[in-house]
């Protein structure tokens, strides 16, 4: 289904195009029947020929009754815009197509009605009025099509234009985050409490739970319809009618929302973008008494510019607001704003910022997730969807760090850590935070509730060489097929030390050193070359550079054919040999 609103002056023929199409007067109360006029929003649908669902919200096109106007095209995706072939261009065709536009409607179809009052060149010359009107608009070039509602003509053009209309504009999207900004509660006969709206953001079923803010009322529905159908279950893009049991039709009146519970960030205030209309005659600044229109809903608000004193004509700025009751609202949500006192639009944008937490001097906001990550320093996941409507993956514990913020923790609990000492840090003195960040840090070990330094881990040490030198330590294998960066950089951390082009493990070398102090121990006047190469099970081609080596650092003298302990040497009961 396609929820269209109208829109145009008053009196230019909304309704009575509404009732061509749908076969209902959208006009339900009798004092719009007495008056010829419409005062509040009127609902009907139809069927298009290509099996299309298209619900149609009437509004009015009075100035006096321009707020039901706001209440009716929050939530809807396209509009059916309604010009008057007699009267052409009016106050309230501008004023609707810019609220429409502020409200970021972008699809939409121009019915030129009344096209059997006019002649043939006056009809030529409405239709270039709207087109120029138009131009620059959501609008431009949008089909506008000539309809007389006594004879009939252009109905079926406008059947087929609705039809191209409806397959343009894109389908609602299922976030499963429902939100019904009620637009009529009243009770029904039989039934109940009834709410009605233009349902977004996900689907409602029978029986779910839900809350009706701002009054946090705890709701079941009992039943739903969609185009007068029961139904169990009804997507977004629907007009939907809820039957609710747990609040009395007196507890929940236009403006009010239905949202499943805890889905939602509800506030007081947020950071918004404002554009200001080209032709209001005045800057705006904090002066005035405003009214935002959000959603279904009217809300007195208390307006500060951020950056400059005030904003003019035509120019897009960013404000504070403060709302008088708190509502679920997420960044992208459109709003209008007019100011009471002079009774007339100012402009509008869309909400940047549900929660904002820098002053208002300094905040400078944007739709950007990662600005929220940054001005928080950490936000836990489901937090941040309900601020900013996307879904990040945690990056520690259950929050969203900004790097910096996280920076400053690892700093903070490494430090920590190592005033902490050997006995290591009681990991319960950490808050949530450290506790998160520990978890990620490799060079600390976590044992018994405590936090220690860990040994460096090299990720060269699991090294496949390594692993063969291991095994024949004093035959060890040459170096081939190893890369002979990796090799270089074996050798320069020490895992490997190099001897006249043959290669041993640190291990390796130790070993042949106690070995030596072994055989000293039996011959203490010294030991020949051959005596070590045999106690090593090893070729002269290994033992004379071991032997180099040791000589080279001191673990070993050369005297003669002999080698005696040098001054490095440690003994077989680990006692330094006294130097010589
Ligand atoms: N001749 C002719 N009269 C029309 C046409 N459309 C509407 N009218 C008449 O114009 C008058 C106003 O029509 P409505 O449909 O009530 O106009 P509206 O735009 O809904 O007016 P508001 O809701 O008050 O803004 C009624 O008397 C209609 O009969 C048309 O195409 N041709
Ligand atoms: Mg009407």
């Amino acid at each position: 289904m396609h929820v269209v609103a109208t829109a145009g002056h008053v009196d230019h023929g909304k309704s009575t195009l509404v009732r061509a199409l749908t076969g209902t007067d959208p006009d339900r109360l009798a004092e719009e029947q007495a008056r010829g006029l419409t005062i509040d929003l009127g609902f009907a649908s139809t069927v298009l020929p290509s099996g299309e669902g298209v619900a149609f919200i009437d509004v009015p096109g009075h100035v006096r009754f321009l707020k039901n106007m706001l209440a009716g095209v929050g939530a809807v995706d396209a509009c059916l815009f309604v010009v008057a072939a007699t009267e052409a261009w009016k106050p309230q065709s501008e004023e609707h197509l810019r609220i429409l536009e502020l409200l970021g409607i972008d699809h939409g179809v121009v019915a030129l009605t009344k096209a059997g009052l006019v002649d043939d060149e006056h009809l030529a010359l409405a239709r270039l009025d709207v087109a120029d009107h138009v131009a620059d608009s959501f609008l431009e070039g949008a089909e506008i099509i000539a309809v007389d509602a006594p004879t009939g003509v252009g109905t079926a053009d406008l059947v087929a234009a609705l039809e191209r209309l409806v397959a343009t504009t894109p389908t609602a999207i299922d976030r499963d985050r429902p939100r019904l900004w009620v637009d009529r509660a009243f009770a029904a006969r039989g039934a109940g409490t009834v709410v009605s709206g233009t349902l977004a953001g996900g689907t409602i079923r029978v029986d779910d739970e839900l809350v009706v803010l701002p009054r946090r009322r705890p709701v079941r529905v009992r039943g739903l319809q969609s185009l007068h159908a029961d139904r169990t279950e009804v997507g977004p893009g629907n007009r939907l009618a809820l039957n609710l049991a747990g609040i009395g039709h007196d507890s929940v009146t236009r403006g009010d929302v239905v949202v499943r519970p805890g889905q939602w960030h509800e506030t007081r205030t947020v950071d918004a973008s404002l554009s200001v209309l080209a032709g209001l005659t005045h800057p705006v600044s904090r002066r005035g008494a405003f009214v935002a229109y959000l959603g279904a809903g009217e809300f007195p608000v208390r307006l500060r510019v951020l950056g400059p004193d005030a904003l003019h004509p035509g120019s897009t700025g960013l404000v504070r607001l403060h709302l008088p009751t708190a509502l679920p609202l997420l960044p992208g949500d459109r709003y209008v704003l007019r100011e009471s006192g002079r009774a007339e639009t100012v402009g509008g944008g869309e909400v940047l910022d549900v929660d904002p937490v820098v002053a208002a001097a300094r905040a400078r906001p944007d739709r950007s997730v990662e600005r929220v990550v940054a001005e928080r320093g950490w936000v836990h996941a489901d937090e941040l969807e309900r601020l900013t409507g996307e879904q990040r993956p945690p990056d520690t514990g259950s929050w969203v760090v900004d790097p910096a913020a996280r920076a400053e923790t690892v700093a903070a609990v490494r430090a920590a850590v190592a005033a902490a000492g050997p006995l290591g840090l009681d990991v319960a003195a950490l808050d949530d935070r450290g506790r998160a960040v520990l978890e990620g840090l490799d060079d600390i070990v976590v044992e018994h509730g405590r936090a220690t330094k860990g040994p460096v881990v090299d990720p060269l040490a699991g090294h496949p060489y390594l692993a063969a030198l291991a095994a024949e330590p004093f035959t060890p294998p040459a170096p081939d097929g190893v890369d002979r960066d990796e090799l270089r950089e074996l050798v320069r951390r020490g895992l490997v030390v190099a001897i006249d082009g043959l290669f041993f493990t640190p291990d390796a070398i130790d070993a042949a050193a106690l070995t030596v102090a072994i055989l000293l121990a039996a011959h203490p006047k010294g030991v020949t070359v051959g005596q070590v190469r045999e106690a090593l099970g090893t070729s002269r081609k290994y033992a004379v550079p071991l032997l180099a080596h040791l000589d080279a650092t001191g673990r070993t003298r050369r005297r003669g054919d002999l080698r005696i302990g040098g001054p490095r040497l440690t003994g077989p009961e680990s006692d330094p040999s006294p130097p010589v």
